[in-house]
């Protein structure tokens, strides 16, 4: 009884002793990368601290936790991906030795065929996104992928942390485009894997009319667009479709994170940006306006953008067909950011960005596929057509930050402007007013003229009298009482300013010192009258002899009439 006894208490000891080392073993097993050396360079480079065999996680910061998303358990791969051989299809195109990893894909190449196609990432949200409840019956979405010619290891990482970190129920699809690569097997392979459809366009179409392509055959109501070479990151989805199912004239983004274009390291981007561009329409990333970030008390909260960077975002499949699509006439890549942002903006939605949904993307330093018409001619056709379209007057910022799109062809434009009147859009200078106003109209060159009506000239008279007198002089021989600088919003002579007294119908105009701040001497030219931008009263001589004052537009009225007449 006493041996019985003795056995029963070894072999607890014994399984005690084996189950605490295997608990061990598995805390420290590697839970990620096939490839462990390049699993620790890329840990080095952002804080993560790793021991040979070991993966340690430290949390260095309390804004961006270090925690790991875990892999797929082995039993979730069958299901996840079906049929699909996933090795045969990366063996079926190898960097050959020797040859330069960056020249196809303009990234490194042998660094993402070695990663894997399940790595973890780390969960770069702030810690309070963690604790965020969705609704549980968000709609389903349609997945649109477009590519052209992508490396196979990219392409499959983005499907697969697709399927991998979403909820399986809010994934109705993932429609590829194949934008006529070299190879369609690249494409038509990847429909083995449940879920994913490939569509091939018969020629080059670019990334636009292939992303409407992808639109028109998707079945959920929700339509989401992502590069060929992200990674999503923990409850990516979740946030964006909750924001559009509360208001589905929302458009809204993720935080985009970086992942190198070396060693392929997943980075956390900055919280605190959003899109934004300059007068050339060049893209960029821009911190959000000071008195917005002190009014944001939950970091959680969506960051309105004027822009947004294009490739990533969530949008309702009826609201996308209601605001007509894109522009189809754009071709291969570029401007279709700036035209789809200004439309949703000035059309009645919004744009905005998730700080709890985080995307990751290689960020390239050039472009490794060529442009049948040029890079060149290309950005400038689409961003030309956006700046006709959207811009209104505004669109001379443009062609003078970029003098090369003067006279270059974009096609025709009716179509759009059609479009832009049916949905009865806004102004752009509402949209600079109310989603940019951070966007600085530049200084314009002063150009003197002399503001004539009729026969006579406007004309500044001793201290601060106006008047209207007969016109002197030709040229630059004019009296400098003749000579007007119209800087909008500024009419200036030297250092004075035309200002109204009053804010009210027959207030007299006057000469003061000029302040651009100043909201008695703002003016803009309304067809040929010259309009009071606070009171829209227009400028009026009243009678030739007496002083002029403000009074309502009447267009047409002589007196109301002014022809500003450039001195060369
Ligand atoms: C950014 C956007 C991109 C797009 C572009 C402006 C992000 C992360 N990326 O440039 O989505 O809005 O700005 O147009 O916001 N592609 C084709 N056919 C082509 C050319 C490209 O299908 O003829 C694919 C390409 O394989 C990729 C996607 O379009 O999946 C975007 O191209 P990119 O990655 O070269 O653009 P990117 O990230 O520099
Ligand atoms: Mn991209």
């Amino acid at each position: 009884m006493r041996r019985i006894r003795a056995n029963a208490i070894a072999i607890l000891t014994v399984a005690w002793i084996l189950g605490t080392f295997y608990y061990l073993w598995q805390d420290n097993k590697p839970q990620s990368s096939p490839s462990s050396s390049a699993s620790q360079t890329r840990g080095r480079s952002h804080g993560q601290k790793l021991v040979p065999g070991r993966l340690e996680i430290h949390r260095d910061d309390r804004t961006i936790p270090l925690i790991v998303t875990q892999a797929p358990q082995p039993e979730q791969q069958g299901p996840l991906l079906g049929g699909f051989d996933e090795r045969a299809y990366l063996a079926g195109k190898q960097l050959r030795p020797g040859d330069d990893p960056y020249r196809e894909h303009a990234f490194n190449l042998q660094e993402s065929d070695r990663l894997g196609s399940e790595r973890a990432i780390r969960d770069t949200r702030h810690y309070r996104c963690a604790s965020l409840s969705y609704d549980a019956d968000l709609p389903s979405t349609s997945i649109i992928i477009t590519f052209h010619n992508e490396a196979r290891s990219t392409l499959l990482r983005t499907i697969k942390s697709v399927l991998m970190r979403s909820p399986s129920s809010l994934i109705q699809e993932i429609i590829l485009i194949d934008d006529f690569s070299s190879d369609p097997d690249d494409c038509q392979l990847l429909a083995q894997i449940p879920k994913v459809r490939c569509l091939r366009n018969g020629r080059r179409e670019g990334l636009i009319r292939s992303r409407v392509r992808g639109a028109n055959s998707a079945s959920a109501s929700v339509l989401t667009f992502l590069d060929s070479h992200c990674e999503v990151n923990a409850d990516w989805l979740q946030p964006m479709i909750q924001r559009v199912k509360e208001d589905h004239t929302r458009v809204v983004s993720p935080i985009i994170d970086v992942i190198s274009l070396d060693n392929f390291a997943y980075l956390a981007a900055s919280a605190d940006l959003r899109g934004g561009f300059d007068w050339s329409l060049h893209f960029k990333w821009e911190q959000i306006p000071i008195e917005q970030k002190m009014a944001r008390s939950d970091p959680t909260q969506p960051i309105r953008t004027p822009v947004i960077a294009g490739g990533i975002f969530v949008m309702d499949k009826s609201w996308f067909n209601h605001l007509g699509q894109y522009d189809t006439h754009m071709d291969i890549w570029g401007g279709e950011n700036f035209e789809l942002s200004f439309r949703v903006w000035m059309c009645g939605g919004s744009l905005e960005i998730l700080p709890c949904s985080r995307v990751g993307h290689v960020f390239r330093k050039r472009h490794p596929y060529d442009f049948p018409e040029g890079n060149a001619l290309t950005y400038i056709k689409n961003t030309r057509r956006a700046a006709e379209v959207w811009m209104d007057e505004y669109k001379q910022y443009y062609y003078s930050a970029r003098p090369s799109a003067q006279g270059k062809a974009f096609g025709s434009i009716a179509d759009r402007l059609t479009l832009r009147r049916k949905l009865n859009c806004k102004p752009f200078r509402w949209y600079m007013e109310n989603v940019y106003p951070e966007l600085r109209v530049p200084e314009q060159e002063a150009v003197s003229s002399v503001l004539k009506q009729g026969g006579l000239c406007l004309e500044s008279r001793g201290t601060d009298g106006l008047g209207l007198g007969e016109c002197r002089g030709i040229g630059a021989n004019r009296p400098q009482a003749q000579k007007w600088e119209l800087i909008e919003p500024l009419i200036r002579q030297q250092d004075l300013c035309l200002a109204i007294s009053a804010f009210t119908s027959g207030s007299k105009v006057k000469m003061e010192h000029c302040n651009t701040k100043e909201p008695r001497q703002k003016w803009k030219p309304k067809g040929s009258a010259l309009q009071h931008m606070v009171s829209g009263f227009c400028l009026d001589s009243q009678t030739p002899t007496g002083p002029p004052v403000i009074a309502q537009c009447r267009p047409q009225v002589a007196s109301q009439s002014w022809e500003p007449q450039i001195i060369t």
